[in-house]
Order: C-alpha cells, then structure tokens, then sequence
C-alpha cells in the first residue's frame, strides 16, 4: 500500500469562521493540525472519492507545504483527479471557476486573504463546493463536528513531482494536473466586457489607471488582464511580484492599510482611476484622484450602470448584499424594479442564491463585489466594471459618483472596528443583545429599534441566527454591531454605520463628519465604555 493510516487527537479549535478556517502559521503548524480538518472535509465529503478536486492557494507562507500534505491526502482519499495551479497558486475567484469549468465536487483554496503573511502571519484553508462557492453553513458544521471527534488520517507516501511547470502526472492511480493558474480565469473576464472598448480608452490616455497588487496574488492576473490584453503599460501594475509575506505588508485593499497606495496615486499625475486588490484577489478598492468609492457605493453605481457591462446588460433580474451593507442598492434595485436580498456577512450566502438563480451580482462593505461569472468575489471584476463604466459612459470616477447621487440620494457609511480580547467582545455583543431582545435601547430614545439579524436561505431553507444586531434610527439611519469571524486573535467588534440623504439632500458632505454624532451615540448603545474602556475606534474605514 502507498498510503498510510495516522492516529491522531481532535484539536478543539477547527471551527471555520466566515471565510474558512483560519490560524497563526503557527498553529498550523502544529503536527497534524492541517491533516485533521483536510481529513474532516474528505469524511464530510464522500462524493471527493473518485472525483475531481481543485488546489490553490494565495502564495503566503506555508502554501507549498500545505498544497503537497493536500495532493497526499487526495491520493490517499481515493481522489481520482487533482487540479492544482502551478507552483500551488490561484486567486480565490480564479480557483472558484475551475472548481466549476472542471466540473470538481470541490476544491481546497489556501488562504487566510487580507490577514498578514510570513511565518509570524496567518494561514488559512477554505473548502469551496462543486459549482465553486464556499461550503454552506450545514457542510461548515459537519466538517466542524467530524473534526472534533477525529482519531485518524489517511495519507500517500508517495512523492510528487514538482507542481513548478504545467503539466500531467499520474501518481498511482491518482491523475496530478498541474494548470496555469491565470489565462482560464482571463479568459472568463474577457468573456463578461468589452476589451476593445476598455483597450481603446486605456490607449488614448494610459497613465489614467493604476493598480497595486500588494505582492499578494493578483500580480501575474493583472500584468495579463491590464498590460498583455488591454495594453496598459507594465508600469501601471505596482507590486506586481507575490512574496509569500507579501512583502510584510497588510494586503487589505482599504484606505487604512493601503494608504501609501492612496497617497501616492493621488500624485500621479494624470492618474484617474487607481484600484487594487487583497492577499487572495477576491476583493477590490475603487479610488478616483479625490475620493476612495465606498464599495457599497460602487455596488450600487454599478447596479445602475449594469448595461454598460455586456454579461449583465438587460438582464439583472436580482441582486444582494449583506447586511450590513449600505442600502444604497435597494434604492437601485426599486428603480430597476428587481429583487434586492439581505444576506448575513460572508460570499457563502450570496452563492447559494448565484447556484438558485435568484442574482446577478452582489457585495460587501467590506470591499468585495462579484456577479454570477463566478461563485466568489472577484476583485479585478469589480476593477474593469469602473474601466468599463467609465469607457462607456465617458465620465471620472468622481462624476459617476455624484450623477448617481444626484439620482438616488447617498448613504453615507462608515466602519468603525474595535479590537478587543474576546471576553469584552463578549460583554459587548451580550449587552447589545439584551437590549436588542427588549426591542429598544432606552426610553429617551423613540422611534428607535433594535433587533438581531436572522437569516433563512430561500434556495435550501437552512436558517441561520444571530448574524449581527441592528438599531434603526427613526431617520433612516442604522447601525449594525456584529464581531469579526476572520480575525485569529482576540475579539473584533465592527460597527458599521450609515445615513442615508435623499436625491435632492444635501450628498456632498465629508462622511466622517456627517457620521461622528451616530459613532458616538453607537459607543453609548454599545456600553463601550463601561464594558471594554474604549471610546476611540482602532481603526476607521
Ligand atoms: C470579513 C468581512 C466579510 C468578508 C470576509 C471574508 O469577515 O467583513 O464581509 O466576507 O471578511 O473576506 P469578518 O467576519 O471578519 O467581518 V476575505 O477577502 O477574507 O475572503
Ligand atoms: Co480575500
């Protein structure tokens, strides 16, 4: 026999968060820590024997490691096919279509995303379905309960080629693909716009876009998509080589990690559109040369600009987001007359009404925005729909902005998160809850509601609770709390807080300035400062 059975000891903490599971290098580390919750997902997953499996990670240290104790796994599982990115990478959306274009029951993406790399970092692991999308929340709670009660493993003691040039291998058996990770994922975003038009406005003024990769995983996406099939100069592509610590940076495209980026494209001269990605190039930042696009906003503009891009043209016929995301998108989805979901947070919901049919694209705050090319978010989809739209329409980022604005109202937002350690997020969550129960905060305040989000999945019926509390101010504006289910230490609590003004309001305020009152009141509701001695938020995005 090629393989060999190993005894092991469950680990109490395999519970898989909104995106994975995810945990210091360290920690996975730990001898046999990856191998049992790979052994949970092959036991939670029968279908993976005899089948296809797709592998491919952001390139963050440990991923090669990770990827060949996997491909064992897989041989030793009875896999009959494995897919793998050459040198073990592929950017999350680029993994989530070939799980789907090869028609795999499923595919394991090594990725911890926006979480810092290197040995002192984080790593990460995701079990994606057949069709490509994140495993749902029942999978995630049997892989989660088999991994509690594990005692053994099974793996190959075989061993590989190396997975540094394409190409096929057949290991005992078991068939090894190793593919280039970047031109079927291309070659998808091509099929969804107008490259002609996107190359043509990029050639009549090529400084007006730049896009910084972070030396995280989209590098190589990029210098194909941008500079091989849109002619954008090599030198539009910053950073544009993936390190696996990301060059010790915080590959988290928002104006707080990325600020170097932001000031320096604010400089460029001629610059118009700037824009980058995370670790694993499933999110997107949309800056024009005076303002970041909150990416609740460019949810919306891009709702309503939807005929600009050819794969949605005509034919939105729904769309999401979560919850607390602004509601700029209702008020899109009422013009257009479509249906608008409330998802709790996490791509995983949205995938489920992508397989159903019910949408056509959706988003997060939290810099993510895909349609239904593919079962995750998709950070340089979100990049060429602003190209396109602005090819299109012929306007900056700036004006589409304000026309949309001038239309719909705005709803300014901003996030505020706080770190605590986990007993305060704790506290926190537990006093807002009480008070949520009660349905409102305090007698002095009418109008005003609280209430914990629910959720009911309308394509499989599976209900999941307590997805984040909300307080609904008697002007329309809202608060949501709800803690952090990526982060590996302590407890992040994220206030998310927005106010919307209508079309003829006044839209052209600072949002910082027109959110501080409801930040504040936010705190009090909270108790932040009784319960966690904070009244400053760590970080304001
Ligand atoms: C965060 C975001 C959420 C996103 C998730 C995964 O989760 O808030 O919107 O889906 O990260 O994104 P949380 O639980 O920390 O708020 V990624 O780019 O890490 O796959
Ligand atoms: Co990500």
């Amino acid at each position: 026999m090629s393989f060999k059975e190993v005894d092991t000891i469950a680990f109490d903490d395999q519970k898989p968060g909104t995106a994975g599971l995810r945990k210091s290098v360290k920690r996975f580390q730990t001898p046999h820590y990856l191998e049992n919750f790979v052994q949970s997902v092959f036991d939670a997953v029968p279908a993976l024997k005899g089948d296809t499996l797709v592998l491919g990670g952001d390139g963050r240290f440990y991923n090669r490691e990770a990827a060949a104790s996997i491909i064992r796994m897989a041989h030793a599982n009875g896999v009959q096919r494995v897919v793998v990115g050459q040198g073990a990478l592929l950017s999350t959306p680029a993994a989530a279509h070939l799980i789907a274009q090869e028609q795999a029951t499923g595919g394991f993406l090594l990725t911890a995303s926006h979480n810092p790399g290197g040995p002192d970092g984080d790593f990460g692991i995701k079990f994606n379905v057949a069709g490509g999308g994140q495993a749902s929340a029942e999978l995630t709670d049997r892989i989660h309960a088999i991994s509690q009660a594990i005692e053994r493993y099974w793996i190959s003691e075989l061993s590989l080629p190396s997975l540094d040039e394409t190409g096929q291998h057949e290991i005992d058996g078991m068939v090894l693909d190793v593919v280039d990770p970047v031109s079927a994922h291309a070659d998808l975003l091509e099929a969804q716009f107008d490259f002609p038009r996107i190359r043509q406005w990029l050639s009549e003024k090529p400084e007006r876009f730049v896009f910084d990769a972070l030396h995280a995983i989209t590098g190589p996406y990029a210098r194909e998509i941008f500079c091989r099939r849109l002619g954008a100069p090599m030198a539009s592509v910053l950073n544009s080589q993936p390190k696996d610590d990301f060059g010790g940076g915080h590959p988290d495209p928002n104006p707080h990690d990325a600020a170097g980026f932001v000031q320096g494209f604010r400089k460029t001269s001629g610059a118009e559109l700037g824009a980058a990605s995370d670790g694993d190039g499933d999110r997107n930042m949309i800056l024009g040369p005076h303002r970041m696009v909150s990416p609740c906003d460019s949810l919306a503009v891009i709702a309503a600009n939807h005929d600009c891009i050819p794969a949605l043209a005509g034919n939105l016929k729904g769309v999401a987001r979560s919850m607390p995301t602004s509601r700029a998108l209702d008020e899109v989805a009422r013009s257009l007359e479509i249906p608008c979901h409330e998802t709790p947070t996490g791509w995983r919901f949205f995938a489920s009404l992508l397989e159903g049919g019910h949408i056509r694209l959706c988003g997060e705050e939290s810099f993510g925005t895909s349609s239904d090319h593919v079962r995750e978010k998709d950070g340089l989809w979100a990049v060429l729909a602003w190209m396109q739209m602005m090819a299109a329409r012929g306007l900056s980022v700036d004006e589409l902005l304000e026309a949309h604005w001038r239309r719909f109202g705005r709803h300014y937002f901003v996030r505020h998160d706080f770190a605590l350690n986990s007993e305060q997020g704790e506290a926190v969550i537990q006093y807002l809850g009480k008070q949520a129960d009660q349905g409102h905060p305090d007698t002095e305040s009418p109008g005003h509601l609280m209430d914990r989000f629910h959720y009911t999945d309308p394509v499989s019926g599976h209900r999941v609770e307590n997805q984040g509390i909300r307080l609904s101010c008697p002007d329309g504006a809202r608060v949501v709390f709800r803690l952090s289910g990526t982060g590996t230490k302590g407890a992040t609590l994220r206030i998310y807080l927005e106010q919307p003004v209508p079309a003829d309001g006044d839209w052209r305020r600072d949002r910082q300035t027109v959110l501080a009152p409801l930040a504040q009141k936010a705190a009090e509701v909270a108790g932040l400062k009784s319960l966690a001695g904070r009244e400053t938020a760590d970080v304001i995005i």
